[in-house]
């Protein structure tokens, strides 16, 4: 009903992947994401596609989403592991390519970094992180700027959801991620013009 037809049986997956909350959160980063797209000029299909399903590995075991990791050869860092919040975005982005064959780097890219951005993204992994920020659903402090600055530019508003997120993990005593921090340093170093 909510999805359309040709994404049926990925969203039958998700149904039986995802709790209610994250199976509606999804709907809403396709959503945004493909509004994104449209704005910012990337592709919108790619986009709902890639927010339906960015968090697809969110609510599998721990160990399951270790398994997916290790299956696509991927060898966690330190901090990465000591850190099992940022497990699901790599294990999606092995899921989507091992399990469902897809093969679009930049499909695998966004869900792969959607969690902690990273230096140089692509306009495609910026509408993934920020429409996962901003989704209809989200409902935190400041949600309300950080909507208005991502609709009127995009590396600004990704500027603006980076910082929070470290505020927030500071004010949390949690480790930022260094590719969050990279993410942030790139986009002020390029943005002196
Ligand atoms: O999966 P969602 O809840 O939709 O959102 P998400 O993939 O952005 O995950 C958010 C979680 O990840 C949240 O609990 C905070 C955590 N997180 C995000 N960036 C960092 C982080 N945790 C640490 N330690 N460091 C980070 O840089
Ligand atoms: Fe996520
Ligand atoms: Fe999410």
């Amino acid at each position: 009903m909510n999805v359309p037809e040709k994404y049926r049986e990925y969203d039958e997956l998700l149904k039986s992947k995802l709790d209610e909350y994250r199976y509606i959160h999804s709907l809403g980063v396709a959503k945004s994401a493909r509004h994104l797209a449209e704005l910012y000029g990337s592709d919108p299909e790619k986009a709902y596609f890639a927010g339906l399903m960015h968090d697809v590995m969110k609510n599998a075991a721990p160990e399951e989403q270790l398994q997916m990791i290790k299956k696509a050869d991927i060898i966690l860092s330190s901090s990465e592991r000591l850190n099992r919040k940022l497990w699901h975005a790599i294990a999606g982005a092995a899921f989507l390519k091992l399990e469902l064959n897809i093969t679009d780097p930049d499909i695998i890219g966004a869900v792969r970094w959607h969690t902690t951005g990273k230096a140089n993204m692509t306009t495609l992994e910026k509408v993934i992180y920020l429409a996962d920020y901003i989704e209809p659903n989200r409902d935190f402090d400041g949600v309300e700027d950080l909507r208005r600055v991502v609709w009127e530019d995009l590396d600004r508003g990704l500027a603006m959801g980076l910082a929070m997120t470290v505020e927030e993990m500071k004010e949390r005593g949690n480790p930022v991620h260094h590719n969050t921090l990279e993410a942030l340093e790139y986009l002020r170093g390029h943005n002196h013009e």
